[in-house]
């Protein structure tokens, strides 16, 4: 019998989904000019790609452009907009580079046809890529997530097709965004707020929470190798009683 037995497969995270929020107070700390920390905040994402790659995580979701980021000055959404399209294309060959299948999700008749046609086109280049899926939320709320799927159920038991009282939860849940990707494991915001704010709330339902301090501009791969492994840990005392916690000898 070996001593020290492989971690179980189900204590590494397969999903982890990130709030990357701060960039504007960055920008303010680093006396940068109005959306130059967006432009930070574009650079941070690549070492936390490639830290997901090489630790063997599935699918990472991030929070790039939320349903409610509408509401923003339109100079920044305006700017958001042409960081969105620019960081597509410059992703692309490094998505061909290390195999990465390119996902979005989120409202997409809110968005130009432009950057919906460019969306379009780099998840049919990128579909047939298996080393870990990287899923760009735009136009994305959880609650427009959820609405959107029981409209889909709605238009089955219009057309005759489907009986109300067999909707459940499960069916729910193959409506939503994602719904071919695991659930997330875990849930991460930067920038210091202690919210939600409407991102993956279905798929997160079970999800271990991560809040930090760090603006997302400062976001690094030890501080999220060091979350990684905060979750290994919840996770092996999962369901366990403190007795069992001390005396396991793994
Ligand atoms: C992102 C978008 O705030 C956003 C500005 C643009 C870059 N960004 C943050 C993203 O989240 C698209 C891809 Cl392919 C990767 C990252």
């Amino acid at each position: 019998m070996s001593i020290s037995p492989p971690l179980a497969p189900f204590l590494v995270p397969r999903h982890i989904a990130i709030i990357m929020d701060g960039n504007n107070r960055y920008g303010k700390a680093n006396d940068l000019g109005k959306g130059e920390g967006h432009v930070a905040g574009k650079d941070a994402l690549d070492p936390i790609v490639e830290y997901c790659l090489d630790a063997g995580i599935e699918v990472l979701t991030v929070f790039a452009f939320s349903s409610e980021n509408w509401q923003r000055p339109p100079s920044e959404v305006a700017l958001l907009m042409h960081l969105l399209a620019l960081t597509i294309n410059q992703q692309m060959p490094r998505m061909q580079k290390y195999r990465i299948r390119l996902r979005f999700v989120g409202d997409r008749s809110q968005l130009t046809a432009d950057l919906q046609e460019l969306m379009a086109d780099a998840e049919a280049k990128t579909a047939h890529f298996d080393a870990m899926s990287l899923v760009i939320a735009i136009s994305y709320s959880g609650q427009w997530d959820i609405a959107h799927a029981a409209q889909q159920l709605a238009q089955q038991v219009q057309e005759g097709q489907l009986r109300a009282e067999d909707i459940d939860k499960n069916m729910l849940g193959q409506y939503v965004q994602l719904a071919d990707e695991p659930a997330v494991d875990m849930l991460i915001r930067t920038g210091g707020e202690y919210r939600l704010s409407n991102f993956l709330l279905w798929q997160s339902a079970y999800a271990e929470l991560f809040f930090t301090q760090t603006l997302w501009p400062n976001f690094e791969t030890a501080e999220l190798k060091a979350m990684v492994a905060d979750f290994c840990q919840r996770q092996r005392r999962f369901g366990k009683t403190s007795e069992q916690i001390e005396t396991q000898t793994s």
